[in-house]
């Protein structure tokens, strides 16, 4: 059982103006198949074999740094199609609407931090919304392809929303304009997947 590229829940150009199709198809199909291929090239004598990429993040300190690399590569990915939608954006709803209130200070605060976390990673990465162990919301960023699910993770936690700050996913329309790029992806977020990962993480 190798890992695979999952496939897109919408169209390359879906999330125009906010994010161009042509960013989406090579960061699609290129760099997060690029992660996909070279995860299953090390995963053979590494001890992962048959492992899920959840376990696989959680014991990464137990693997090579191209597990790490592309194994992050793929999760995280994978968790950043699926929090992004058409038509998205605007409020949360439902629980994790509340837990924004009560654990970050509200969707403002939320939105300021979760921007900041974001701007300021040097170099590339991602920037979190998970749930800690104790069950509240928390705001973080992380180099690389790390993720909070990893037990080498200043941050831990289980991630519900992450943006990737790569510069390969703002590039071609944003150029260096990282800032630019976070106020747009807000547009974007899909705030019924991101709640339905909140009610996941707090089982
Ligand atoms: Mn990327």
């Amino acid at each position: 059982m190798s890992f695979e590229l999952p496939k897109l829940n919408y169209a390359f150009n879906a999330l125009e103006p906010h994010i161009d199709a042509k960013t989406m198809e090579i960061h699609h199909g290129k760099h997060h198949q690029a992660y996909v291929t070279n995860l299953n090239n090390a995963i053979p004598g590494s001890g992962a074999e048959g492992k899920s990429i959840e376990e696989i993040c959680r014991n990464i300190s137990k693997y090579s740094m191209p597990i790490r690399n592309n194994g992050g590569g793929h999760y995280n990915h994978t968790l950043f199609w699926e929090i992004m939608a058409p038509n998205a954006g605007g409020q949360p709803s439902g629980e994790v609407a509340k837990a924004i209130e009560t654990d970050l200070g509200g969707f403002e605060k939320f939105k300021t931090d979760f921007a900041a976390a974001g701007a300021t990673r040097f170099g590339s990465g991602w920037a979190w919304l998970s749930v800690k162990a104790d069950g509240k919301l928390c705001v973080c960023s992380t180099p690389n392809q790390d993720n909070p699910l990893m037990d080498i993770a200043e941050c831990p936690g289980t991630p519900i929303l992450g943006m990737d700050v790569w510069e390969h996913a703002y590039y071609l329309n944003y150029q260096n304009r990282r800032p630019d790029y976070i106020s747009a992806f807000f547009n974007v977020i899909n705030w019924a997947k991101v709640n339905e990962n909140y009610l996941k993480a707090k089982k």
